[in-house]
């Protein structure tokens, strides 16, 4: 990245849980979501403490991470190795110092995002201006579940969505969900809508059914189709997509920048989804960016559901040059009622990049009284 900081001398972590009931229901091709257990990391250094969010969802729907698994790793096996060895740590030293412990990239990218927020406070930079973005604001897209009351909710949901600004929509899709509520949508709101659909692996490029279903939201002009096949079958996608006028972007298979770079060569995808958490940081989101730019490729930035927290760290990275197109950064009330931080609110369809000292957000005092919070001295 781009210019170096100063490393912080991290004295413990925190675990901080929150739990956040959800306004909608978020239902996809894994099954409804209903509330956020949402899983902070606190770096507490002596000159200064930054804060990172932990994505994963409650349970193993949409990689192997979840809430729980990821809380003892990080208590028992990450954290210890990171504050092991004592000194000085940056941000670069995480992923260094935790390679030997396989997957687990959203609880490591936790604890990454959380030093490079204490890195950049301790310097008064802004995460905004470390990354040299090129923006101040970035457009928001909704990422839109299966709803319950079938195609006149879904209606009323993206009209909405539409009427709040928002200047993209993203349904999910699964079987037996797909053709007919996405045909409805294109006759309500027309060619104009900027729409696309979200299978989240739900297909089987070996079933005929499934092709079908896919071939026929390909008729539908939508601006890309999201992972429709399991994230090791590259091979399924680039087949599927030579054939499909419609671009295929790939999520879950994209793990880092190698993958991503394997994935375009084959050409698997025309579009990558880029979430800091599933590839295990801040460093190599950039990184993926990085990759896709050098090949023309556009990227978006992805959502987890994320608190004020993670959504700062997004915001900031959704504001690199790349990122082409609307992606997952909805404001904070599309979400919760009420959010961790001071809320993301939405302005003429834009979310505004923060500019204070590193991400830019923290937790609210309250929502910390309330939290339950675990300490992790070194040892
Ligand atoms: O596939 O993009 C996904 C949420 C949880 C897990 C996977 C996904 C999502 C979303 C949410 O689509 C998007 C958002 O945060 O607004
Ligand atoms: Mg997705």
């Amino acid at each position: 990245m781009r210019r170096d900081l100063a490393p912080v001398t991290v004295d413990r972590v925190e675990l901080v849980r929150v739990r956040l009931p959800l306004v909608t229901p978020f239902r996809t091709s894994f099954g409804v979501q209903t509330e956020r257990d949402a899983l902070l990391v606190l770096v507490a250094a002596a000159d200064a403490a930054g804060w990172g969010e932990c994505v994963t969802p409650a349970t193993p729907i949409y990689t192997e991470e979840y809430t729980d698994g990821a809380a003892h790793v990080l208590e028992h096996v990450l954290v210890p190795a990171l504050l092991g060895p004592g000194g000085r740590l940056r941000a670069e030293d995480v992923a260094l110092r935790l390679q030997g412990f396989k997957g687990h990239r959203m609880a490591k990218a936790a604890l990454e995002s959380a030093v490079l927020d204490a890195q950049l406070r301790l310097a008064e930079r802004s995460l905004a201006d470390h990354l040299e973005v090129t923006r101040d604001r970035v457009p928001a897209g909704v990422s839109v579940g299966i709803p319950d009351g079938g195609i006149p909710h879904l209606i009323d949901l993206v009209d909405g969505y539409l009427a709040a600004g928002y200047v993209r929509i993203k349904a999910k899709v699964a079987r037996g969900a797909d053709v007919a509520p996405m045909q409805a949508l294109r006759s309500r709101f027309g060619a104009g809508l900027h729409l696309q659909v979200d299978a989240n692996a739900g297909y089987d490029p070996d079933a005929r059914a499934d092709v079908a279903a896919l071939d026929a939201l390909d008729e539908l002009g939508l601006v890309q189709i999201e992972q429709p096949f399991a994230p090791d079958r590259l091979r399924a996608h680039a087949e599927h997509a030579a054939r499909w006028r419609t671009p295929v972007c790939l999520d879950e298979s994209i793990t880092d920048a190698a993958r991503a770079v394997e994935a375009l060569a084959m050409h698997a995808c025309r579009i990558v989804n880029i979430k800091p958490g599933r590839v295990g940081g801040p460093l190599e989101a950039v990184r993926v960016h990085d990759a896709c730019r050098d090949r023309g490729i556009p990227v978006w930035c992805g959502g987890m559901l994320e608190t004020g927290v993670g959504r700062a760290l997004n915001v900031a990275i959704a504001a690199l040059p790349g990122f082409e197109l609307p992606g997952d950064i909805s404001a904070s009330d599309r979400y919760f009622a009420e959010d961790v931080t001071e809320p993301f609110v939405l302005v003429d369809g834009h979310v505004a990049v923060p500019d204070g000292p590193g991400i830019g957000r923290v937790p609210r005092d309250d929502v910390l009284r309330r939290a339950d919070r675990r300490r992790i001295d070194p040892r």
